[in-house]
């Protein structure tokens, strides 16, 4: 298997479907360009290109075309980032080729329970996107995804008041499952955006 992804630094994003990774990625990755990141973006999806062609249109002028990249993982989602990562190494490779001024790959997870965590060899710092529409419990149950990421992000708060959720006994049973950071994000108004690129680039630019 190929290493050149040392090369890069590499972010993962995790999390149960449609929890908001896709939406995490639209809002985090213009904010890292205007820094003057050069920026390649990997969506994994069981079957489809689905995630991969929305982002590469959402990026248009933002991302080069070539920098958006879906790998299908078949059956087994978690298999892609966690088992086996050769299929986004290769991607990262590919990227790497025709874009050695790479600093860094974001690789979205396809949606997946709450065990998903990505390996070590293909994320250098991993992120693990929940929404509170899955329910007040989720941080409670311990999810490996939750518990070993680096960083929590909590999403859809505005959602909270239509689902009966309460945002502060979630952030008092996710600080007591885990000792990383958590931060409770809105991807529609951008809301904490700003807090998980200060995590991101802390953890894994500067790291
Ligand atoms: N109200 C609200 N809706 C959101 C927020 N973030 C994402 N959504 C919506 O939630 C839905 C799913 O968002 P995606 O970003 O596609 O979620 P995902 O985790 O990438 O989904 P999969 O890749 O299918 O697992 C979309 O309709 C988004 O517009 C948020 O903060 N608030
Ligand atoms: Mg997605």
């Amino acid at each position: 298997m190929s290493l050149t992804h040392r090369d890069v630094a590499t972010v993962g994003i995790g999390g149960p479907v449609g929890s908001g990774k896709t939406s995490l990625l639209t809002a985090l990755v213009p904010e890292l360009r205007e820094q003057g990141l050069d920026v390649g973006v990997i969506a994994n999806d069981i079957l489809t290109q689905e995630d991969a062609d929305v982002l590469r249109e959402r990026f248009a002028g933002v991302v080069p075309e070539d920098l958006v990249a879906g790998v299908e993982t078949g059956a087994c989602p978690h298999t892609g980032i966690r088992e086996d990562p050769s299929m986004n190494l290769q991607q990262i490779d590919s990227f790497l080729a025709e874009h050695p001024e790479l600093d860094l790959v974001l690789v979205e997870s396809g949606g997946d329970n709450l065990a998903a965590t990505f390996n070590p060899e293909l994320a250098d710092y991993s992120l693990y996107v929940i929404s509170v529409a899955e329910g007040e419990d989720i941080p409670r149950k311990r999810g490996p995804g939750v518990v070993d990421c680096d960083l929590l992000v909590v999403n859809k708060t505005d959602l909270a008041p239509h689902v009966g959720v309460d945002l502060n006994v979630m952030e008092r049973d996710a600080n007591g499952v885990r000792d990383g950071p958590v931060v409770f994000t809105n991807c529609k108004d951008e809301t904490n955006i700003d807090e998980v690129l200060t995590h991101v680039r802390d953890g894994v630019l500067f790291a």
